[in-house]
């Protein structure tokens, strides 16, 4: 920072520059985000001051916020709901397991989770000081209920189901686990944190949420799917008393209690979280997941023609491509060709996440360009 301040002109010329170096997401296959909705933006520029960390002052964004847990919940299949908005899945993933490790009184407490969830859980493991233990996965990529089951024992305190898979998209057999759940008397937190604004919108009728008796929580993320701002995240609780395990004392606040994890909060994404639920409706969402899923599958019907397969049949927009040195292709299509896309590790595959910002011509374009790029591999 320099002695004296710049122009706002002179401060926005370096703001454009900035701008210039960052990717646009057209060309954007890697990412779980996208630009949000306009409504959702022109909202988080309206309640840029607003702190939900002291909402007693803020009891306008509070009600907002308080909209957006029993839309969900109804969403969700909970009348009960509880929650809170958070920065993201991380956070909502740490805060879900901080609940079912403080309802209990384990010396050496652990959770088992599927080989597939996001690395949030390795964070999880560290900041909780929790063993996590990571179920095997059968051939479909779904977490292996007989693995799941053999890791479970005495200090076990709860489980993890992932609704779409960080790297396959892939929806565990939460139905199952639900009962194995209820069965142990084992919390079971659902990591819907992309999938949790697809699965409600397909066709398709995916049981993964508070519908099955054991889902004691969810994570679902606005700022992936739901075209909210970053960041906005949700999570909810079925049962109260599992809000009450992240309880803080709060005595010089106009509130006297948290239960969230950071202190400020943005109020700014509680207004666009709300704005673009309250605009699109779930018949907005239902046609925002129906051309993600067209485009999926265009890009499928597509890459098979050019002698590529999928390594699952895609179950929502994350698309995984059996491809000769993905890793290779990878940097190759980032540095010839502009595109940003990723890999998984176990299958190791091309990974494509098929956001909103995508559509069928620049899919036709990538396609051309893996063709040639996969050539020139060879
Ligand atoms: N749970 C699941 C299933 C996820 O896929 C993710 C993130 C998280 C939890 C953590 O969410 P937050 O990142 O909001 O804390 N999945 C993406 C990933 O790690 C996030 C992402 C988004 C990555 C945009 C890249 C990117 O450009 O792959």
């Amino acid at each position: 920072m320099n002695e004296t301040g710049l122009t706002e002109e002179e401060v926005l010329v370096l703001l454009n520059n900035a701008k210039d170096k960052d990717l646009k997401y057209d060309r954007v296959l890697s990412s779980m985000c996208t630009y949000p909705h306009k409504i959702a933006a022109k909202a988080h520029m309206q309640f840029m001051e607003s702190n939900m960390g002291d909402f007693g002052l803020f009891q306008g964004t509070y009600s907002m916020e308080q909209e957006i847990i029993r839309s969900l919940g109804n969403i969700l299949h909970c009348s009960s709901i509880n929650g809170y908005l958070t920065t993201g899945g991380t956070e909502s993933n740490i805060q879900a397991i901080r609940s079912m490790r403080n309802s209990h009184r384990i010396k050496v407490p652990n959770i088992v989770v599927p080989e597939s969830a996001h690395f949030s859980f390795d964070k999880i493991a560290d900041v909780l000081n929790i063993e996590v233990r990571k179920a095997n996965l059968d051939e479909e990529l779904k977490v292996s209920m007989e693995s799941l089951e053999s890791l479970i024992d005495q200090n076990t305190v709860g489980l993890v189901a992932i609704a779409g898979s960080t790297e396959f998209g892939q929806v565990d057999p939460i139905a199952e686990i639900s009962k194995l759940a209820v069965e142990k008397n084992l919390f079971l937190h659902v990591d819907a944190a992309f999938g949790g604004f697809v699965l409600p919108f397909l066709p398709e009728n995916n049981e993964f949420d508070f519908s099955l008796p054991g889902v004691t929580s969810i994570a679902i993320d606005p700022h992936k799917m739901g075209l909210s701002t970053i960041p906005s995240g949700v999570l909810l609780f079925r049962n109260v008393e599992d809000l009450t395990h992240l309880k803080a004392e709060t005595p010089y606040l106009t509130i006297d209690t948290q239960y969230t994890l950071t202190g400020t909060r943005s109020g700014a994404a509680v207004a666009a979280t709300y704005a673009v639920m309250q605009h699109l409706g779930r018949e907005g969402y239902r046609q925002v997941v129906s051309r993600c899923m067209e485009l999926t599958d265009h890009l499928v019907k597509s890459v098979k023609e050019i002698g590529i397969d999928p390594v699952i049949d895609p179950v929502m927009n994350v698309v995984a491509l059996d491809v000769p040195h993905p890793a290779q292709l990878r940097s190759k299509l980032a540095k010839e060709y502009k595109w940003q896309v990723s890999i998984t590790q176990k299958p190791a595959a091309l990974r494509l996440v098929i956001m909103p910002h995508m559509d069928f011509e620049t899919i036709d374009m990538f396609v051309a360009d893996l063709q040639k790029a996969v050539l020139e591999l060879q």
